[in-house]
């Protein structure tokens, strides 16, 4: 329920008097209310009917919209066999980390039967967020997008839209994903993948029996349109273009960019994009393809399908045609190879913030701390009495400083509010590469992990620096890795091995992006900062879920500070028990 509110004139005008860069609750807010019921749903697909988790028998999920500075209580309802929780990607979750939602992070999951209301404030954010259930990998089927619109008589810094339209990538398997990963865990292959890749839940006209499944964006000439584009697939970065068109980036992860024009967009899982789509001053006599195919790195094998969708003007001029290659005028994009890691470091570069007056960006000019984190692949040892089909018959794993998390039992937030780390995690996260090597030239002959569920902790407040670096174990790959409860400038980029001493010369500390997703790339390093002003336990970890599960994560333990208003707030009394 979208209950656009309806403000009184005085409201409103109190609300834009008290307009501040600080994170505020204006007296213009108001509380939206969602009731997410989690049931199964028959829904077919190239052919194949699967039943599959659901909110509210809705795929995708139905969409979250609040303004800046809203209240949003969910009450999530859990009525399937598998457990769920739901995770707010993006939203900051100040001092509210126990609405955050990832299992035994910050929760324990919410069984069958179980509810939980999850309950935050979305303060100093404005743009397109995403709704995805973090556990297992549920979210393949479990997701939806948060809208978050300026306050009340705030325009955008953009020309006002005609419209606005999710565009929501996700992956489509004709098979249940839960036996995917249990499957590849247990044997240590990697996993099967998908089928198809989707926009709104369709996968288009370029798969076998799906034409009718073909999600259509039909304009008006001599407009523009808000695409509020979300990658919600599990485990692929993805380039989008939409034929004879320019898109202009104007946000992503819910802050606004420097307008930039580009045909092509790339969007890794957990990022989300919003550009503006022109269309044509006059009716072309011509429809044209979308279409959406995977940025891919690795060794692995990876559905290097295409998804598509048709962009119509209206009134329209042709229906879909029986066979594409048939109809000439049905325009199509070109999109860059599958392996393209020059377009993507071109791309990313062009990413900055507004960094103006009244939307500035603050950088941590003085540092604290400084991390060092590699990520990237590895191996596990095969069990004894089994024979593994991971490299070499181990088994396929994942690590951050060589640790591969390993998920604890009880929620981290928990162990952390009531001073009980004891037998959940230990607070020995390595600052630096336990071993150094030559992280993106020939990797060493050992390849072995550590597991553990080990933590960061940072004294409330503290400026953080991290340097992420790729490693070549496994083939050199971009890990998309997703910070919870923060955002963070990206203030350097490159490709080898990152040089403390020439590298940080180099910094963008004028008007990097804040994100709360980054690309590390493919054979190179990333170096973001963030300022650790929110008390909680934090999960970073990369956002390809088949990484998440084999253990590329780790978590950041902020205390609280002196003030009231510097803690965490105590738990709610329904949070779903272990
Ligand atoms: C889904 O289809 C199966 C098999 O046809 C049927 O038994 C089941 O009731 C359906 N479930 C729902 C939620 O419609
Ligand atoms: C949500 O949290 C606020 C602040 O803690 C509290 O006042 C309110 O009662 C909560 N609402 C629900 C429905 O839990
Ligand atoms: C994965 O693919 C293999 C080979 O096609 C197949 O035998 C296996 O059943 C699949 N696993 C799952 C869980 O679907
Ligand atoms: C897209 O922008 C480029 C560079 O500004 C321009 O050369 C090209 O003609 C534009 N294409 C369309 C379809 O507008
Ligand atoms: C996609 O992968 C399949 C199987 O690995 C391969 O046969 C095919 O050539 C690939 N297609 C493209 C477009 O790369
Ligand atoms: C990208 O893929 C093409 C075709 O598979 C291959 O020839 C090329 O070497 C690859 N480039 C990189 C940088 O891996
Ligand atoms: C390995 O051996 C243990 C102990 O005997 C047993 O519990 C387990 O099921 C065996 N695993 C496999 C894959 O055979
Ligand atoms: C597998 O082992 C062989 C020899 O033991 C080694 O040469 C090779 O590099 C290993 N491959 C991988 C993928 O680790
Ligand atoms: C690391 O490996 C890369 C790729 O093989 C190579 O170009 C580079 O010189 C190596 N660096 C060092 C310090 O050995
Ligand atoms: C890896 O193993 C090979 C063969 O055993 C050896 O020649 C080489 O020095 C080893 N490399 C490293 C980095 O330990
Ligand atoms: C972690 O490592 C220990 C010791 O090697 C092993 O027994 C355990 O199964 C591992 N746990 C996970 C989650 O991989
Ligand atoms: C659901 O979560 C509970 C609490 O952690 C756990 O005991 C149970 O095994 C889980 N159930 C399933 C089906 O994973
Ligand atoms: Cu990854």
């Amino acid at each position: 329920m979208d209950a656009a509110s309806t403000i009184p004139m005085a409201t409103l005008l109190l609300a834009l008097c008290t307009l501040s860069a600080l994170p505020e609750i204006s007296s213009a807010s108001i509380t939206r209310h969602y009731k997410f019921d989690i049931k199964m749903q028959n829904v077919t697909r190239l052919c194949h009917t699967r039943s599959i988790a659901t909110v509210n028998g809705r795929f995708p999920g139905p969409k979250i919209v609040a303004r800046e500075g809203d209240r949003v209580i969910v009450r999530v309802v859990n009525h399937v066999k598998n457990n769920v929780t739901i995770h707010w990607h993006g939203v900051r979750q100040l001092r509210t980390g126990w609405a955050d939602g990832p299992a035994y992070m910050t929760q324990c999951p919410i069984q069958t039967g179980q509810s939980y209301v999850y309950n935050f404030t979305i303060l100093a954010q404005r743009g397109t967020l995403f709704w995805h259930a973090h556990i297992s990998w549920m979210r393949v089927t479990l997701y939806g997008p948060i809208v978050i619109l300026p306050k009340r008589g705030v325009p955008y810094p953009f020309a006002k839209p005609y419209k606005e339209i999710p565009i929501i990538f996700g992956e489509w398997f004709n098979v249940d994903t839960e036996a995917v990963i249990a499957q590849a865990l247990r044997t240590g292959a990697g996993p099967n993948v998908s089928d198809a890749y989707t926009i709104n839940g369709l996968p288009g006209p370029l798969y076998n029996c799906s034409k009718a499944d073909t999600f259509k964006l039909k304009v008006k000439p001599g407009k523009t349109y808000l695409l509020r584009m979300i990658n919600a697939a599990l485990n692929d970065e993805l380039f989008f273009s939409i034929a004879d068109h320019n898109l202009t980036v104007v946000e992503v992860d819910a802050i606004y960019t420097k307008p930039f024009n580009s045909d092509i967009v790339l969007i890794t899982p957990g990022q989300t994009t919003n550009v503006l789509l022109q269309t044509k001053p006059s009716l072309p006599s011509a429809t044209f393809l979308m279409a959406a195919r995977p940025y891919a790195t690795g060794l692995g094998t990876f559905d290097n399908t295409t998804t598509a969708g048709l962009l119509e003007y209206l009134p329209p001029t042709f229906s879909l045609p029986s066979t594409l290659a048939e109809n000439l005028a049905l325009l199509k994009p070109t999109l860059p190879s599958l392996n393209d890691t020059a377009f993507a470091a071109s791309f990313s570069s062009k990413v900055r913030s507004l960094a103006n007056a009244q939307f500035p960006a603050n950088v941590p000019q003085t540092v604290d701390r400084r991390f060092y984190f590699t990520v990237g692949l590895g191996t596990s040892p095969c069990p004894r009495n089994q024979t593994c089909q991971g490299p070499n018959g181990t088994k396929f794993a994942a690590s951050v400083n060589n640790i591969s998390f390993a998920l604890p039992s009880t929620p981290l937030l928990e162990s952390h509010f009531l001073g009980q780390s004891k037998g959940v995690y230990t607070t020995d996260f390595p600052n630096n590469p336990p071993f150094p090597f030559n992280y993106t030239g020939t990797p060493p002959n050992n390849t072995l992990v550590t597991n553990g569920t080990k933590v960061v902790v940072l004294p409330f407040n503290t400026s953080v620096e991290l340097v992420m670096q790729d490693t070549s174990i496994q083939g050199a790959e971009s890990h998309p890795l997703h910070l919870h409860g923060y955002n963070f400038f990206v203030v350097g980029r490159g490709s080898g091995n990152y040089d403390a001493s020439k590298d940080p010369a180099k910094f963008n500390l004028a008007d990097p992006i804040e994100m709360n997703t980054v690309g590390v790339p493919a054979g190179g390093w990333v170096a973001i900062r963030f300022r650790a002003d929110n008390p909680g336990v934090w999960f970073m970890h990369c956002h390809l879920d088949v990484h998440t599960s084999w253990g590329l994560g780790m978590a950041w333990a902020v205390n609280d500070g002196l003030l009231p208003s510097q803690k965490l707030l105590p738990p709610p009394s329904d949070l779903p028990k272990c």
